[in-house]
């Protein structure tokens, strides 16, 4: 029907706005990396730092707890207008109607993510390789994780460096979040490899003073538009 179509059309509209606020600087709040904080805390002081996307992870706690967290991060996300996208669990990201979910090659297969969410929702994957991020991509996801880029002790995960990222670039046509040891000291060199967006856990999670972290990323990151612009 014709009110079916233009639903459809709305929705893949309000994808297309939601996958273009992916850039900048994209934080994980990691249960692991709270420290006794409260994760609504830690989403304020992100947004205040100047976070542009916020991303939940929590591999440790049951359902519940999880929802919970979310639920909280999920309101302040949207008082602030800032993307919120769920790691993993498909029934949070659906439960707190979070702007998208991010699933790794062990995770739920993004073709199933894509069924199973409304069309206005984004599915994000991480990637290792070119042929990773060419399936992800015929699987429908709307953007890639790439990474490691850098050692990191916050995964077990290879190490690819940031000419990965112009690989991937180059084969696939999905804006690239890049992952993994991204610090203020090395941020620069993911985003002249083409990542729209950098992601961080550590960077920030394991600052006493995640707003001041989180700015700092920030600012590195305008230094290098400032220049290339
Ligand atoms: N995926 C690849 S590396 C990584 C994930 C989740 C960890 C990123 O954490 P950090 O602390 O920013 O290196
Ligand atoms: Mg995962």
């Amino acid at each position: 029907s014709l009110y079916g179509i233009e639903k459809d059309l709305t929705l893949k509209f309000l994808k297309r706005e939601k996958l273009e606020s992916i850039k900048g600087l994209y934080v994980i709040i990691d249960a692991e990396y709270l420290r006794g904080r409260k994760p609504a805390d830690v989403a304020r002081a992100v947004i205040q730092g100047g976070a542009s996307v916020i991303q939940f992870r929590d591999k440790i706690h049951d359902i519940r707890r999880r929802l919970n967290d979310a639920e909280k991060i999920s309101q302040i996300c949207r008082e602030h207008h800032t993307p919120f996208i769920i790691n993993d669990s498909l029934e949070v990201a659906l439960a707190v109607n979070a702007d998208g979910l991010h699933v790794g090659q062990d995770d739920l297969p993004v073709y199933i993510a894509r069924r199973l969410l409304p069309k206005d929702k984004l599915v994000g994957c991480s990637v290792r390789t070119v042929a990773e991020a060419k399936r992800a991509c015929e699987h429908g996801a709307d953007h890639l994780g790439v990474g490691a880029i850098y050692q990191t002790s916050t995964k077990q995960a290879d190490v690819v460096g940031p000419p990965r990222i112009i690989e991937i670039s180059q084969a696939v046509p999905l804006p690239i979040v890049a992952i993994g040891g991204i610090t203020s000291q090395n941020i620069a060199a993911v985003l002249k490899a083409g990542a729209v967006a950098a992601c961080v856990i550590s960077s920030v999670m394991s600052s006493d003073d995640i707003t001041g972290a989180t700015a700092q990323l920030v600012a590195a990151m305008k230094e290098i538009d400032g220049k290339s612009g």
